[in-house]
């Protein structure tokens, strides 16, 4: 191996803890055993299979066996002061496919989640309107609904790693982001009930929307973006939005910053000029070197990660056959192709893609290898539909510096080594 490896790794492998199965390589080749070896699990009743199971009564709604109860939500508690305004990640090393449940989708709050009930929700459009009007959860159910799949980033995902290899896990470095269906009305069809014709020339104007919880996290969104794909959800994953992501209603900005995503939505004004709100001034703005910021950074650019091999998700077999999986998305639209590399990025094969790349929304790949139990330098490479091709780190370092927190969307690399383990290192 002739890359140079970088990475701080007493430091981070402190608060993982428990987060990395204890498995190791074990001997052998196969994918499965061979025939006439005596396994008791074959050979022998089970207590399984001895009495009865649970009735239907007993879990009017379920949750995941207790076997996989490693598969959840962490946070990592230097990152913040409180839990109040904090942020925690989705166990992306752990997940399969796309959809990410809700009971384990991350959560980002600046005030804490609410309680908030269909009752007593209110959604108000008011400004530059014909006439202002407000909505009841009620009243939103009655406009034609729409269901579409969008992923929802946070600016801030990747942003601990800009100085230098840092959180060990795909979990911490890329977790915050998700994956839902979501149930909703188009906000054009709102905009519309409440009449635009007082705001006449639409180019320049903006909207305002803002949330119930004290927060109230506003943000200011051109009137293009708003007309376009922008939904009013109040379904993710079939079911109601769980109160940590909004419910009743939250705002879906396909392809724009997570901070954009407004939960608990109760105000949409129409203006005439952004508001320049914390949010989009002081906050989620890129520091270039020179000091000056980065101004409207609302598209997520397109990025991947492998999430198996990584480091909460090791190898546990031997050589042979090894699937290499991992998640690409762009906010500029469907992913075309991902590469994979094995040796920090001198040869790139072309991943599998479970499916054709969906706008907006997370593409799951695979890779299947035959590994020869030799050490590798993983890393991912995502292409989308505009031509746009996933930076490495150095690249992104060069326009970027390194002052910025947020939109790192970098090539991302994990070290994966003789024994199946993974640690999260930088190539140069
Ligand atoms: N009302 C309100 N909306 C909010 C926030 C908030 O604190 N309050 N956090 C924002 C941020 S920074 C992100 S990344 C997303 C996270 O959505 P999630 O908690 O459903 O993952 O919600 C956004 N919408
Ligand atoms: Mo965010």
């Amino acid at each position: 191996m002739t890359a140079d490896k970088k990475s701080n790794g007493a430091s981070r492998r402190a608060f993982l803890k428990g987060a990395v199965a204890a498995g190791g390589a074990v001997a052998g080749a196969g994918m499965a055993r061979a025939a006439g070896e005596p396994d008791p699990l074959i050979t022998e009743v089970q207590e399984w299979a001895s009495g009865f199971g649970e009735g239907v009564d007993a879990t009017p709604y379920g949750l995941p066996i207790r076997f996989e109860d490693d598969v959840v939500r962490r946070n990592v508690e230097w990152l913040t002061a409180d839990t109040i305004s904090s942020i925690n990640f989705t166990p992306i090393h752990a997940l399969d496919g796309t959809i990410t449940p809700q009971g384990c989708a991350f959560e980002r709050h600046h005030s804490g989640a609410i309680e908030l009930k269909k009752e007593d929700y209110r959604l108000m459009i008011n400004g530059l309107v014909d006439k202002p009007l407000v909505f009841t959860y009620a009243d939103l159910e009655r406009f034609p609904r729409e269901n579409h799949v969008y992923f929802c980033e946070c600016a801030a995902n990747t942003g601990m790693e800009w100085a230098g290899a840092q959180l060990n896990g795909a979990q911490f470095t890329h977790g915050m982001i998700h994956n839902m269906e979501y149930s909703g009305v188009p906000l054009r069809t709102l905009l519309e009930e409440a009449g635009l014709d007082a705001a006449g020339d639409l180019a320049d104007k903006w909207i305002y929307v803002e949330g119930a919880d004290a927060s109230s996290n506003g943000r200011s969104i051109p009137m293009d973006k708003a007309l376009d794909d922008v939904l009013v959800a109040f379904k993710a994953n079939g079911e109601a939005l769980r109160k940590e992501h909004g419910y009743p209603v939250r705002l879906v900005v396909p392809g724009w910053e997570g901070n954009m995503w407004v939960k608990w939505l109760r105000r949409v004004e129409v203006m005439d000029a952004p508001v320049q709100s914390r949010e989009e001034t002081s906050k989620y703005t890129d520091t270039l070197a020179d000091g000056t910021s980065r101004k409207w950074t609302w598209e997520m650019d397109a990025k991947s990660v492998v999430t198996s091999p990584s480091p909460q998700s090791p190898i546990t077999h031997g050589p042979g056959p090894l699937v290499i999986t991992g998640l690409a998305w762009s906010g500029r639209g469907a992913i075309t192709r991902v590469d994979v590399t094995t040796d920090g990025g001198k040869n790139w094969t072309q991943a599998r893609l479970a499916k054709d790349g969906e706008s907006k929304a997370l593409s799951r790949f695979y890779l299947e290898i035959d590994w020869d139990g030799s050490e590798m330098l993983l890393q991912s490479r995502a292409h989308d539909e505009t031509g746009y091709v996933q930076p490495t780190k150095a690249q992104l370092r060069e326009v970027r510096g390194e002052n910025s927190i947020y939109h790192n969307n970098c090539i991302q690399t994990w070290w994966v080594k003789e024994s199946g383990e993974a640690e999260n290192v930088e190539v140069s």
